[in-house]
């Protein structure tokens, strides 16, 4: 009998470029922020910064930042409401696996996290055994457009900031079947703004900087519609993020991506968003 073809994680050029880039990553932005508490994120933050830091030094910048960060995080996890006991969540490109211990922390449930870079799932397995919650959150090298878990397995799944490495209609398809009816999808994501017509020059240098495709708000929408997910909140957090880039822009971690961030949110081209949607 002829054994099943098992389909590699990384299918293609784009997908091995974006892998690679994570599994070098270590950069202090993240490293730094991480150990504050041991939470480590690959996202932004959210919420005004106490201007009391910047005259404490460099260690109190870094502690605000992190704060922020985890603060987005919050955010995100709001937009479940409850999850029943005994749940099930999936995180779409976990990173180092700050969300995932958050959501596991709050709700009590069980957390498969997926990544398209062996280091990343790694590390956020060796963070799930120190925090001693190994049983419950789960990190695999699986590519979230096509993760081979059973139809039906989850009660919600999230994005925070992974969207514009994939394409909506093959990632919102393969949620709609993860899914059960009645779950739902959380993402917070950038995404350029249609009005504006097209890419704006700072959204383009996000984009080259992380080597990633940011969508524009449509696709979003479009994609969500056609795979079966209804929105219930859409809440533009652009505001509320510049504080952090302000902030990360003085820091001793700034990147050099600090300008177009704050060019494009400022410029109207790019919005910070949050979309959380229902699989009917
Ligand atoms: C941040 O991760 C997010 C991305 C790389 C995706 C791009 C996001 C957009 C909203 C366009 P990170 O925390 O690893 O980034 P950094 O190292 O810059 O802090
Ligand atoms: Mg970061």
């Amino acid at each position: 009998m002829a054994s099943p073809t098992v389909k590699p994680v990384l299918r293609t050029d784009y997908q091995r470029s974006v892998a690679d880039y994570w599994n070098r990553e270590k950069d202090p932005v993240n490293i730094k922020l991480g150990e504050v508490d041991g939470l480590y994120h690959h996202h932004y933050g959210l919420g005004a910064y106490d201007p009391a830091v910047l005259e404490m030094g460099d260690e109190a910048i870094i502690a605000e930042m992190h704060r922020l960060e985890t603060a987005q995080a919050e955010v995100l996890l709001d937009h479940f409401g409850d999850i029943p006991l005994g749940g099930r969540l999936m995180d779409g490109g976990s990173g180092r696996g700050g969300t995932s211990f958050m959501a596991n922390a709050r709700f009590g449930c069980e957390v498969d996290g997926v990544s398209i870079s062996e280091q990343q799932v790694a590390f956020a397995n060796h963070q799930a055994r120190e925090r001693g919650v190994a049983d419950q959150v789960r990190f695999h090298f699986k590519n979230m457009l096509d993760t081979g878990f059973e139809t039906g397995a989850f009660d919600g799944i999230w994005t925070n900031e992974t969207t514009m490495y994939v394409d909506l209609q093959q990632l919102y398809g393969e949620f709609a079947r993860l899914i059960a009816p009645g779950g739902r999808y959380v993402c917070i994501t950038g995404c350029y703004n249609d009005l504006t017509g097209g890419r704006s020059r700072a959204v383009s240098q996000i984009d080259q900087h992380y080597i990633c495709n940011i969508h524009p708000r449509s696709e979003y929408f479009k994609a969500l519609a056609d795979n079966g997910f209804v929105p219930i909140s859409v809440v533009d957090l652009t505001p509320e993020t510049i504080p952090y880039w302000e902030l990360r822009a003085k820091s001793s971690v700034a990147t050099g991506i600090e300008d177009p961030f704050l060019t494009a949110y400022k410029e109207g081209s790019f919005h910070y968003l949050l979309i959380a949607a229902d699989r009917i």
